[in-house]
């Protein structure tokens, strides 16, 4: 049942202070200060109202994540979205989060930027009979504290990553050889780098020739890549491979080699894996810069919608709903660059 809502978004308080000769006077002949209050918006009960709760703006790959939300939740489509940018700060997505449930929206769509401390909200959200969708990331709760969750599965990136290296290393008969590797990690506590990680280190284990020479966090940032990639070039860490847990990561610590001339990518000692897929990555892709990266697919609004097209008609949606996704790589880029719609 859709709930009217009125949104205050232009209850200004106004006050009107009446020019002399048209404001009203009391008794006494004292002016008196008219305030008038702009009326409450009254939304369209026709439209499905939707808070969506963003990470913030730390890669392109969020950007396209975003715009992805905000083309697919219109007006036309008969939705209004309410829109917040988290600004990289879960306190501010929590809080962000009891906001909409008071505003008595019909659903809720976060991203968390991290797993914990999402437990009162959605018990809250739950209380209250607003859905939950869990989009992209995910909370560290039982599945029965949200309606659903639409994404990648992070894991099988890390795995897929990790595998091609395993492959690439036969064809170049270095599969016995001893293998240094650096890996760079997005924001602690994400799903993605809790996943990819983890996909990561399962094949790790599987080849005790490989060893992490330097483990670092780049918070899925460029800067924090290049600052991260400087450091560890100025503590004379040698190593074959660098893994970035997403390609901004990659572009920063790229640009710290480039500085110091280090070469890397196809045809040098230094073999490069990343994640996302991001156009401008796999335009490296072709170049043999980057050797691989991993697709980690933005594009999962339409699965949040579908989902919320299922609750309305009071359907079963699927608990976990993943996106589909290709491992880019220097001989199938070429067929796929031009469609990138990010
Ligand atoms: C993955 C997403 C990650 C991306 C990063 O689904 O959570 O966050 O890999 C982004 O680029 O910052």
């Amino acid at each position: 049942m859709r709930k009217r809502i009125f949104i205050f978004g232009m209850a200004v308080f106004t006050f009107l202070f009446c020019l002399a000769g048209c404001g009203q006077s009391n008794e006494a002949g004292q002016e008196k200060t008219e305030i008038t209050r702009a009326g409450a918006v009254e939304y369209d009960s026709s439209l499905i109202t939707v808070g969506f709760i963003q990470t913030g703006k730390e890669s392109a790959w969020r950007d396209a994540n975003t715009a992805d939300f905000l083309n697919t939740f219109t007006v036309e489509k008969g939705y209004n979205l309410i829109y917040i940018d988290g600004n990289s700060d879960s306190d501010r997505q929590i809080k962000a989060a009891f906001d909409l449930i008071a505003q008595e929206v019909d659903y809720i769509i976060i991203d968390p930027i991290v797993e914990n401390g999402w437990k009162d909200v959605l018990t809250e959200a739950s209380a209250k009979n607003i859905p939950v969708i869990v989009s992209d990331r995910q909370v560290n709760l039982n599945a029965s504290n949200y309606a659903c969750w639409v994404g990648s599965d992070f894991y099988q990136e890390g795995v897929n990553g990790a595998g091609w290296l395993e492959n690439y290393l036969v064809s170049q008969d270095k599969d016995r050889e001893k293998i240094k590797i650096v890996l760079i990690e997005g924001t602690k506590g994400a799903t993605a780098t809790i996943g990819r990680t983890e996909g990561i280190m399962e094949r790790l284990e599987k080849n005790p020739n490989w060893e992490i020479v330097a483990r670092e966090c780049g918070n899925f940032t460029q800067g924090e890549g290049t600052n991260v990639m400087k450091k560890i070039l100025e503590e004379g860490i040698e190593f074959d491979v660098l893994i970035t847990e997403n390609d901004n990561m990659m572009f920063g610590a790229m640009k710290a080699m480039d500085q110091k001339e280090i070469k890397y990518g196809r045809g040098t000692d230094i073999i490069t894996i990343s994640f996302d897929a991001l156009g401008e990555a796999l335009d490296l892709v072709q170049t043999g810069k980057l050797m691989v990266s991993v697709e980690c697919n933005p594009l999962i609004a339409q699965l949040a919608e579908k989902a919320i097209q299922k609750l309305e008609e009071g359907k079963r949606v699927e608990k976990v709903n993943f996106v589909e996704e290709m491992v880019f790589t220097y001989e199938n880029v070429g067929a796929y660059r031009k469609d990138r719609k990010y």
